[in-house]
């Protein structure tokens, strides 16, 4: 054999062994019998805590995931686990009293280098662990807060890591002095095709498994609940808790932990935590029945599609998801949680009368958007008599706080749908969720095609709701089934010279490019204000996946001045309610009302942005104010 073709036999032979070797790193039935990685619920600490010292051993392995059932779709990805027990998905949980001090170390079972961020007291530099290597880490837990760890073998910013490193994710919770804990945590993780904003595939889970395999929690009326959030995925989500408010108690930024007094917490039914946030809510439920909890980005709460990672996918899903086909009926998926509230034998809505009501009759047209929808007041035709004009989405309903309302959702297309009243603390049975909202045999149905359902709401609070599908099908909340819900104190008028709703959402009408619309259009009329008038304007955000809208009011120098006034239909308190420059991030399944007066004649823009990963587009609204 010559020279020659001995090389090319040596670089073939190198080639095929190459071939071989990356075969067998990307598939794990071949290499060691697949370990299994358990879905971690943070109820158990991990380590052994002695004499003020917790001693914990990790590993970093790859292992088999389930996200759904036990038998269901099976990935292979990296993971977390305690030497000596399973691997685990969130990792081993680290809970400590403040003070604790903490030796770790951390084994790495892979061919690959990780490095592992979080252990250590905000600011350390992460930890670097060669293919095979091992690593000690030591430090005190002196600040009391909710935080996590995280690993990845190839980004060194979470907003980039996806792929197989994506599960690497541990809670690390530092309790005050003397706390019993009484909370709930969930980690938030995503496995994306691509780094942060360039994904195009994600799944996202809470603790480690996708709707409707997540946890579920049943409390008692008027429990007091704490629940604690870590985002550890590439990029921000919207929180939503159906028929309830929640106070936001702290905020963990960027290793900062905020907490409020009792009187300045938040109080909200959406909000908005962005990459390695952490935030600590309470709330409390006061009614029965089966509510959710859920991000309110439209591809986190839909079913998960495993993104296009090589190596990743051992099996697809096999197993029919029986047990919860009635639960999973309208396709929810991802980053939701199931809650029910039993009832405590007192009667609720035995008094039940109606004061008014309403028809919201939704049609198929010609053209875009392809639904209409329209309200009939059938006993105050004032109101609402500007609705019965057709737009481009659902006009505004108008009630009045405390009034029992009947709203008759009037389903005239071939399709079924459901509509959600958000923010209202209604009735669980009306809260529009087919086949999970009610009590026992109550259970709200689907509205199939010519049929209709009764909604009864007597809002508690005025302020700015919103009414939408809860049907997950993307083209129902593309094509305008969605609209402004306006809850007036009683015996306040609505005035529509004075009282301006913006609806923001994203219009996708059929072949062409998902578009940002304001009140249903891309190219909204010049609004006319006159100096010296208050408005009052009503900003809503019900957009597919835009978690990060930004509104502004500005002339040619940037933003005027506005009075925040509410969030979410809450009033602020008067200490919040401060005159600021006039922008303000919006997330899906936000409201905030502001008011606004010009002292001088003006031109101005309501500005749009919308810096998400999909579309970053921004769309303006002129106003022009005159004497
Ligand atoms: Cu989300």
């Amino acid at each position: 054999m010559s020279a020659a073709k001995r090389l090319v036999w040596h670089g073939v032979g190198e080639l095929l062994w190459l071939l071989l070797t990356l075969s067998l790193l990307a598939s794990p039935s071949w290499s060691e019998p697949s370990r299994r990685i358990a879905a971690n619920p943070n109820h158990s600490p991990a380590g052994v805590l002695r004499d003020g010292v917790l001693t914990i051993q990790i590993e970093i392995a790859r292992g088999e995931w389930r996200l759904d059932a036990e038998n269901g779709v099976a990935l292979s990805v990296y993971a977390f686990g305690e030497v000596g027990h399973q691997l685990q998905n969130p990792g081993p949980f680290i809970r400590v009293p403040q003070g604790t001090e903490i030796r770790a170390q951390l084994n790495n079972t892979l061919p690959v280098p990780v490095t592992v961020h979080g252990l250590g007291i905000p600011g350390n530099a992460p930890v670097r662990i060669g293919p095979g290597g091992m690593a000690q880490v030591g430090f005190k837990a002196t600040t009391p807060g909710l935080y996590f760890y995280w690993g990845a073998t190839e980004a060194d910013d979470l907003k980039l890591r996806h792929g197989i490193d994506a599960e690497l994710t541990g809670a690390f919770v530092v309790d005050p002095t003397g706390a019993i804990a009484n909370d709930e945590i969930f980690v938030m993780e995503m496995i994306s095709d691509r780094p942060g904003a360039g994904a195009r595939q994600t799944l996202a889970t809470i603790n480690g498994k996708s709707w409707p395999y997540t946890q579920r929690f049943e409390y008692h009326i008027d429990e007091s609940v704490h629940w604690r959030w870590i985002n550890a995925t590439n990029e921000p989500h919207a929180l939503h808790l159906h028929g309830f408010y929640y106070t936001i108690d702290a905020f963990n930024r960027a290793g900062k932990v905020q907490s409020y007094s009792t009187q300045s917490r938040p109080t909200v039914v959406t909000q908005r935590i962005a990459q390695a946030e952490t935030f600590d809510m309470s709330w409390s439920p006061t009614r029965s029945g089966n509510w959710l909890f859920h991000c309110h980005m439209f591809q986190h709460m839909i079913r998960p599609v495993v993104p296009n990672v090589p190596g990743v996918l051992i099996t697809a899903d096999s197993s029919p998801r029986d047990e919860h086909t009635m639960q999973d009926a309208p396709g929810m998926g991802q980053m939701v949680l199931g809650i029910t509230v039993p009832s405590n034998g007192k009667p609720s809505d035995v008094t039940w009368h109606a004061d008014r009501r309403i028809q919201l009759e939704i049609t198929e047209r010609e053209g875009a958007p392809r639904y209409l929808l329209q309200v009939h007041d059938r006993d105050s035709s004032t109101l609402s008599a500007a609705s019965e004009t057709p737009g481009l989405i659902g006009p505004p309903i108008v009630l009045v706080r405390g009034q029992p309302v009947e709203i008759e959702v009037v389903n005239k297309l071939k399709e079924p749908t459901a509509i959600h009243w958000h923010g209202i603390e209604l009735e669980s049975y009306y809260d529009g969720v087919p086949g999970w909202t009610g009590s026992g045999n109550q259970i709200t149905p689907v509205i199939d095609p010519g049929t209709s359902f009764v909604a009864r709401m007597a809002p508690p609070r005025a302020g700015t709701f919103i009414y939408h599908t809860h049907w997950h099908d993307p083209s129902q909340l593309t094509n305008g089934m969605y609209g402004p819900l306006i809850v007036l104190p009683a015996g306040e008028k609505f005035d529509p010279t004075s009282d301006l709703t913006f609806v923001f959402s994203i219009g996708d009408f059929g072949g062409l490019k998902e578009i940002a619309l304001i009140n249903g259009t891309p190219q909204g009329k010049t609004l006319e204000l006159q100096v010296g008038k208050t408005y009052r304007l009503r900003f809503i955000n019900i957009s597919t996946n835009n978690q990060g809208m930004q509104v502004s009011l500005r002339d040619a120098k940037g933003p005027v001045e506005w009075l925040n006034v509410a969030k979410d239909g809450i009033d602020l308190s008067p200490a919040s309610a401060n005159a600021t420059p006039a922008q303000q991030t919006i997330t899906v399944g936000e409201t905030y009302d502001v008011k606004f007066s010009a002292s001088k004649p003006q031109d101005l823009l309501l500005d749009l942005l919308l810096p998400a990963q999909k579309i970053h587009i921004t769309q303006t609204l002129a106003f022009k104010i005159t004497n």
